[in-house]
């Protein structure tokens, strides 16, 4: 008998007959990969590729990129609007018309008996940007509610109000290219390898071009802490004592930046006053991160030539995250280190869209980063769009946060979920659940109708996904590109887009407002309103077709650039100047006090938790998607192998790990990557971690802390465990 290689047939990879690629930006995280979808001769979908003169991935992809096809007719896509009178009743499939007449029915209703405030809608970071500017105009200019957020306050708030403080504004001041440029690179709680793979790449390549440092701060031995110099395993919530701490070695050893610091700071002395109480020797008490060490990476940072820092949801989501972030804008300044090449305080973004909500929704003021508190700002988008600016409320409302909070208050009656599913992504589910069940009026708009806010929705809009719709989104380094429509849409459902416009038309104000028909004209309307205001979001000199042949641009982008130049500066504030009143940045004291649940005699442990490479965020997507799924389809903790055997667990053992709010069954995974007295939960799974998690908020961004509270694991019947995961339908 023949064994082996002669018996066995050749794979062959079958011979894809491409009629037409078609070119789109990848829907999941915030890199911004350039993708093409190959359709065949009647339309058909049959491959995908990374682009390869895109410069963001250079015809690279990562897993969820490169099976991202496989979702478009994955189970559960809702294809008909659903509604129904209570969520004690089955769903009736309805028209559209019928849908949107009554959920404007219900809305104008609620609003009217409780006041406009007490219809909320909460969006994402995930639809395309003239989806977000629509869907501003829409809450904003004619529903007329205040209380309008969206996901990103559980994800990038943070950074915004850090960015706002520190220089003004928001926008990200630098770009991939800079790893080209670095002398020292440096990550807070930020795991590029598993959530932003081709970032990751692109750093990966210009380390092995020239090595320089790289320093990881992160209490787990994330795949990037394993590729670092120097890894930093510290104690969770203490980033700013760090930071004050290393200010204080470079202060005091004079490797400070003193021209930068006058000429483009203001603040020093009062942040210097505050650092001075840092000092390494009392500062690793509480970091946990030994003086030498601390003293050792200070050096290394301030004597770089240039350096840059990074960091993602290690630093965004703690009570001290709009802090964190501005102690590393701090750093970055008092090195002068902002604006040059390989020298920059760059937050990683999240999700594909973050940046395009965060510039274009509305959700934290007006359209192009203005602001509802300035008088000039709102007469600016009232006379714009044709509405009295009396209409507009003159300071922002609740954050999803606080709107969850309002429900249970009765402040807030009725609620409209866009593309985001807070039963499973926010913290302590119980309270979340037992306040959905208080409103008169939920409608979820998701591509899903399986996802599991629609248990308590009374209308249900199915959404379009992805390239079944038109239009951009702008990434990590401020780069827009676009998403051509390449499908139909699935079903009956419609693009968000259409969704919006559609329902407008309820609501009096659309007889003043116009509402462009296409994307493409909403495009043009934002481009309108970023023209020379003297702000660094300006988009003016884009076209779809110009971004789709620069495989996207860059903002700023004004319509002054030359003809034929179709490219966007690299960086911001490269000239020294901020968008504050003086123009200099703001030096920012920061205080470090311990408010998180830290472990103790009955809840020994740390609870930590983030995400792992092949899931999206509650796996609505990714979960369907079997070649995907199968790495990791059940809820798991990580778990150090010591303080395993300390409890009787062994390896791929189920147990039950509790905390103050509530309980989850979970496998256990023995690693290292976690210290004796820390877990670690991917944040996929539903009626999960976020049973557990506190969630208590950041004081400036209320974005809320999931990567901090205790918990304390018992061992459980194993035949028992795996029915009650079964019940709970996390498999
Ligand atoms: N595969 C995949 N990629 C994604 C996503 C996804 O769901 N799946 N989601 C996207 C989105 S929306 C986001 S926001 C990003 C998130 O990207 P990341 O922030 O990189 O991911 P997380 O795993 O949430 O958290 C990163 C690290 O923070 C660390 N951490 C916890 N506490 C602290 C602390 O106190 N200090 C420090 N310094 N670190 C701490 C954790 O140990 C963890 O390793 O990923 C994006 N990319
Ligand atoms: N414990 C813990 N919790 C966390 C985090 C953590 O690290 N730890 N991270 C937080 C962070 S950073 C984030 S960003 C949030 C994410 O939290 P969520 O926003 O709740 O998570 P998603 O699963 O991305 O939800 C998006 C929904 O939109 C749908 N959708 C996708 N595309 C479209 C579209 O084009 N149109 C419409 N209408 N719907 C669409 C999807 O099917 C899905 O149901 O989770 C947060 N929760
Ligand atoms: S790195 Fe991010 S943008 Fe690129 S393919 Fe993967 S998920 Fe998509
Ligand atoms: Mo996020």
């Amino acid at each position: 008998m023949l064994f082996g290689r002669r018996k066995r047939k050749p794979i062959k990879i079958p011979q894809k007959d491409v009629a037409e690629w078609k070119y789109t930006t990848c829907n999941y995280c915030s890199t911004g990969c350039a993708i093409e979808i190959g359709l065949d001769n009647d339309g058909k979908l049959v491959t995908s590729r990374g682009v390869a003169d895109a410069d963001v991935n250079r015809g690279k992809l990562c897993i969820k990129g490169l099976l991202e096809h496989d979702l478009f007719d994955s189970p559960g896509r809702g294809s008909e609007p659903l509604l129904r009178s209570s969520i004690h009743k089955g769903f009736e499939t309805v028209s559209w018309d019928a849908a949107l007449d009554k959920t404007a029915e219900k809305i104008k209703e609620i609003q009217a008996k409780y006041g406009r405030d007490s219809f909320a809608v909460v969006s994402t970071g995930q639809l395309l940007t003239e989806e977000f500017y629509t869907l501003g105009k829409l809450v904003r200019g004619c529903i007329g509610t205040n209380n309008y957020d969206g996901n990103t306050t559980l994800c990038m708030a943070s950074a915004v109000s850090g960015y706002k403080r520190s220089f003004g504004s928001d926008g990200p001041p630098g770009c991939y290219e800079d790893f080209e440029h670095t002398d020292c690179f440096m990550a807070f709680g930020s795991n590029l390898p598993e959530q932003h793979p081709i970032i990751y790449w692109r750093l990966k390549e210009a380390r092995e071009k020239r090595h320089f440092p790289m320093i990881v701060i992160d209490p787990r031995v994330t795949m990037l802490a394993q590729w670092a110099d120097i890894h930093l395993p510290i104690t969770p919530g203490t980033d700013t004592v760090l930071l004050n701490s290393m200010m204080y070695v470079i202060i005091n050893e004079g490797l400070q930046d003193n021209a930068y610091i006058e000429a483009h700071t203001t603040g020093y002395e009062e942040m210097k006053a505050v650092v001075m109480d840092y000092d390494p020797k009392s500062a690793q008490k509480i970091c946990g991160i030994d003086e030498d060490t601390i003293r050792h990476v200070a050096r290394i940072y301030a004597k770089a030539d240039s350096a840059m820092s990074i960091w993602t949801m290690g630093i965004n989501q703690s009570t001290h995250g709009s802090d964190g972030v501005c102690s590393i804008n701090n750093i970055n300044l008092i090195t002068g280190n902002i604006g040059k090449p390989g020298g920059t305080s760059l937050s990683i973004t999240g999700q594909c869209n973050a940046m395009g909500t965060r510039e274009w929704s509305s959700c934290s003021g007006l359209p192009g980063y203005r602001f509802l508190e300035n008088e000039e700002h709102r007469e600016q988008i009232a006379d714009f769009w044709g509405i009295d600016s009396e209409f507009f409320p003159e300071k922002v409302g609740l954050k999803q946060t606080d709107i969850f909070p309002a429900i249970e208050t009765g402040q807030i009656k009725g609620l409209w979920l866009v593309a985001t599913n807070p039963l499973t992504s926010m913290a302590n589910q119980a309270r979340i659940r037992k306040a959905m069940e208080g409103l008169e009026f939920v409608v979820v708009q998701d591509v899903y109708e399986d996802v599991e806010t629609v248990e308590y929705a009374h209308a249900y809009l199915p959404a379009s996904v992805w390239a079944e719709k038109e239009g951009c989104h702008t990434n990590t380094e401020r780069r827009v590109n676009i998403t051509r429509n390449t499908l139909p849409s699935y079903g009956n459902s419609k693009p968000d887009f259409q969704i919006f416009n559609e329902m407008s038309t309820r609501f009096e104000n659309s007889k003043k407002i116009v509402f462009p028909a296409t994307p493409e004209g909403a495009f043009n309307e934002m481009r309108e309103l970023s023209k020379g205001q003297g702000r660094t979001l300006d988009i003016s000199g884009m076209t779809y077709d110009k971004i789709e042949t620069a495989r996207g641009i860059q903002w700023p982008f004004s319509e002054d650039t030359e003809d034929g130049e179709l490219k966007g500066a690299q960086r911001l504030y490269t000239d020294g100047k901020f968008q504050t009143p003086n123009g200099k940045a703001n030096l920012i004291p920061v205080r470090f006090f311990n408010n998180n649940e830290c472990p103790d005699d009955d809840y020994p442990f740390w609870l930590n938790s983030g995400r792992i490479v092949e899931h999206f965020h509650t796996r609505t997507r990714t979960g369907k998607i079997g070649n995907i799924n199968k790495f990791s389809p059940t809820p798991y903790m990580e778990i150090n192998p010591d303080a395993a055997a300390e409890l009787g667990i062994e390896s791929m053992q189920y147990v039950r790990i509790l905390s103050r709010r509530g309980d989850a069954i979970v496998m256990a995974q023995l690693t290292q990557r976690v210290s004796r007295d820390m877990v670690f939960i991917p944040f996929h799974y539903h009626d999960c971690v976020n049973r557990l998690t506190l969630g208590l908020l950041d004081p400036y961004s209320r974005q809320p802390a999931f990567k901090q509270c205790a918990a304390r694991i018992e061992l459980i019947d194993q035949k028992e465990a795996a029915k009650l995961n079964l019940e709970r339908r996390t498999f």
